[in-house]
């Protein structure tokens, strides 16, 4: 039953883990390591975090230490995420197949990006995604169907600001024997504008991380070869999606603005690498200021390489032959300069097309309706309009199904798949998930399910 070829494969390829390396915003690849935390040491980079309550939860090894750039996003960005194999992409790859699970997006507003603590509350999960009995897909397969590439769009009611953004993949083949293994870090944005107020999450949604799953949820102890897929509850909190005030005019109507002052990428960076960026080289017009430029291009190589993150140095070897190009012209007795920078940012080949954001838990995300961008931004890219289209409605419809249903007694079926309410005419009375039936419409026994919004109609409530 269980695959020894696995363990076998586990024993021998220690990297057939996976990282998340790469931010995308809006599509735009924001450069491998640019603005997210990501684990110092090589040698252990893609292996599975632990322990579940320890800091590194909640952005990985080393996510308690800032990086220097935040990447901007603006409210209802489609954010992508990257996991690899190789966090350097020499090989291809995202994830072992074998590693099963769901993945779900945390975010966290901080005030300040560089001393708040990622780890603690004021965590709350945007998005999520188990198993889909339809298409026999964990979201993990999805994810490897996908070249590694996640896509999810960031709320439109998030406030201006900083935000610590959480993808993670927990892998369940282990699970069955009290090892669930998890993936994630933490990318920094930093949200333009948004609406007015404070974010305010409903405590049934929010959560510290590490706290956000408890060892024994039964997402984390699933058996993956005995139990039945379609049962799986995905760990942590119920989806929250803070929707803007009114309508998609919101931000015109006032909202907060805010100009970024952390962790701006300068204007004058000749080049990226991570979070390393090239200033120009002063100019020189002598034989001393000529071989003093030279000192300063390779000074700036060695931090390039210090502070180069796993994913790898390829900007820093762009600099490298640009110092070697100054120290020439010193050399041949040609003083003006220095040479004007040619060189470019090099990004590592992006392994498939960005995915469009799908949600199969959530048939609808709160405030979708007053978002019509959502569908003239796929009909604008006519290259994506023929591949993305069919996609976004494979994705959910079963969950958009309509079950024919006459009053809230009756003619409601007991859920088959955790969901519950109007949308789906299911009940939890009497199913397998928990009687009470939540307000996202998920069926459940915790206090998130039984009161705070709880749906009579659907199952049991109780205060
Ligand atoms: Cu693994």
């Amino acid at each position: 039953m269980r695959s020894p070829i696995h363990l076998l494969r586990l024993a021998s390829a220690v990297s057939a883990h996976t990282l998340f390396t790469t931010l995308f915003v809006d599509g735009e690849n924001q450069g491998d390591g640019t603005c997210v935390r990501m684990p110092k040491d090589g040698e252990t980079a893609t292996a599975p975090i632990y322990p579940l309550t320890g800091d590194d939860m909640a952005c990985g090894r080393d996510g308690g230490s800032p990086v220097p750039f935040v990447c901007p996003a603006p409210g209802g960005s489609t954010l992508t995420f990257q996991f690899r194999i190789w966090p350097n992409a020499e090989q291809p790859g995202a994830i072992d197949g074998g590693h099963k699970g769901p993945c779900s997006v945390y975010i966290k507003k901080v005030d300040d990006m560089f001393s708040d603590s990622a780890s603690g509350p004021g965590w709350f999960k945007i998005w999520e995604d188990g198993y889909e009995a339809g298409s026999g897909m964990w979201c993990v397969d999805t994810l490897i169907a996908n070249d590694g590439l996640l896509s999810v769009d960031l709320p439109t009611g998030l406030p201006a600001g900083y935000y610590l953004v959480r993808p993670e993949l927990i892998a369940l083949h282990q699970a069955y024997r009290g090892d669930p293994q998890f993936y994630h870090g933490c990318a920094q944005v930093f949200i333009p504008d948004g609406p007015e107020g404070r974010l305010d999450i409903p405590h049934e949604y929010a959560v510290s991380i590490p706290g956000h799953v408890e060892e024994d949820a039964p997402g984390l102890t699933f058996n993956l070869y005995e139990d039945e897929h379609s049962t799986y509850q995905i760990p942590g909190p119920e989806v929250y999606v803070p929707e803007s005030s009114s309508s998609a005019s919101a931000s015109a109507a006032g909202g907060t603005r805010k100009e970024q002052r952390d962790g701006k990428i300068p204007d004058s960076c000749l080049l990226k690498n991570g979070n390393w960026c090239a200033k120009a080289v002063p100019r020189s017009s002598d034989q001393k200021s000529c071989w003093d430029g030279v000192d300063n291009c390779w000074a700036q190589s060695d931090v390039c390489w210090d502070t180069a993150p796993v994913t790898g140095g390829a900007g820093c070897e762009v600099w490298a032959d640009y110092c070697e190009i100054l120290s020439s012209a010193c050399e041949e007795g040609n003083y003006e300069g220095p040479a004007a920078f040619e060189g470019e940012e090099q990004f590592a080949a992006v392994p498939g097309d960005i995915p469009v954001p799908y949600n199969t838990f959530e048939g609808t995300k709160v405030g979708e309706s007053n978002k019509p961008a959502t569908a003239t931004k796929a009909a604008e890219t006519d290259s994506a309009t023929a591949e993305s289209a069919p996609q976004e409605t494979s994705g959910s419809s079963p969950g958009e199904e309509v079950v024919e249903w006459e009053d809230g007694t009756g003619r409601l079926k007991v859920s088959e798949d955790g969901r519950c309410g109007a949308e789906t005419g299911q009940t939890c009375k009497g199913s397998a998930f928990g009687e009470c039936c939540s307000r996202k419409g998920k069926c459940g026994r915790k206090t998130r399910h039984c009161a705070c919004g709880c749906q009579s109609g659907f199952g049991e409530c109780r205060e």
